[in-house]
């Protein structure tokens, strides 16, 4: 399979700097190598460029914290996803979790036919289901999934036009962070999401299982893995690290089973700060990641 690489060195979005050098943590730790070793060919488009502030300090513009610079990226990473060619596996790089309204946008409008539905896998430790008015932070990488599905400010909103995530085809998995406005935005947005109590309790080939019972059906399957979503021993360099999350082993498991299903057709890797892991372990532990969803087989 031909797999196209695109990195969106974004880290405005969150509340510290330094996942802008994300994309090259990963090709440092030889993602596009790991992949042509499992026989796919890759093509590296290189970064979306990102226009820089004036001042990194933050400034809030009615509880959106760096919107303008946001809003261009994600822009910019909608139509040259959406441009890439049939056939092609769109693998998007951050980049805080705010470049996912972009790259979402840009898989779901993918030479897409009127009406062709794009399912949606969350792995994260954070719901980011925040509008501006229950953000605690007013940081966007809180707030794609409720942009997505069309909730928040009508320029987070507004990027794929009328487009919209309907809640019912997204699934969350990992979640063990929301935020007391969020959650009640949340108990009424019909999203799925699986808790690390219900990770304990289900075991993620339940969890995979139900996930494909409910978005199986549908023709597009977006991964977008938040490095967050595992535990901070496996990966420490996030800037938004929760304690309690997924291990090795269950990340890995998830990612072989969606293999198997044949039925992702797009993914983005997103949080990885290589300031907090000069080890690049984060990195290279959401290479291995990919690769797993992308055909890699033990024996
Ligand atoms: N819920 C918190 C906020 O909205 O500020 C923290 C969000 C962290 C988001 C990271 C990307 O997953
Ligand atoms: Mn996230
Ligand atoms: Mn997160
Ligand atoms: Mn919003």
């Amino acid at each position: 399979m031909n797999i196209s690489i695109l990195g969106i060195p974004m880290d405005l979005g969150a509340g510290r700097r330094g996942v802008d050098m994300g994309p090259s943590a990963l090709r440092n730790a030889h993602l596009s190598r790991a992949l042509r070793d499992l026989g796919h060919s890759v093509t590296d488009l290189g970064d979306v460029r990102v226009a820089l502030p004036e001042s990194i300090d933050k400034h809030e513009e009615g509880g959106l914290v760096f919107l303008d610079p946001i809003l261009d990226a994600c822009r910019a990473a909608a139509e040259q996803v959406a441009a890439l060619p049939a056939g092609t596996f769109p693998l998007t790089l951050g980049g805080d979790h705010s470049v996912s309204m972009g790259t979402v946008t840009g898989n779901a409008l993918r030479g897409n036919p009127a009406g062709e539905r794009t399912g949606l896998i969350w792995v994260d430790a954070h719901t980011d289901y925040n509008t501006p008015q229950s953000s605690p932070s007013g940081n966007i990488h809180g707030m794609p999934v409720a942009a997505l599905t069309g909730r928040g400010d009508p320029r987070l909103t507004g990027l794929g036009g009328d487009w919209h995530m309907r809640p019912e085809d997204i699934v969350m998995i990992g979640i063990r962070s929301v935020d007391t406005y969020e959650r009640d935005l949340m108990r009424e947005a019909g999203v799925k999401a699986y808790t690390m109590k219900d990770v304990d309790q289900l075991g993620m080939t339940r969890i995979h299982e139900e996930t494909m019972e409910r978005l199986g059906h549908l023709s597009r399957l977006h991964v977008s893995f938040d490095a967050d979503a595992l535990d901070p021993s496996v990966c420490p360099g996030v800037g938004t690290p929760v304690p309690g999350g997924l291990t090795y082993r269950e990340g890995h498991l998830l990612m072989e089973l969606l293999s198997e299903s044949g039925r992702v057709t797009s993914m983005d890797i997103v949080e990885v700060n290589p300031i907090l892991d000069t080890r690049n372990q984060t990195a290279e532990v959401m290479v291995g990641m990919a690769a797993s969803l992308l055909g890699q087989r033990i024996l």
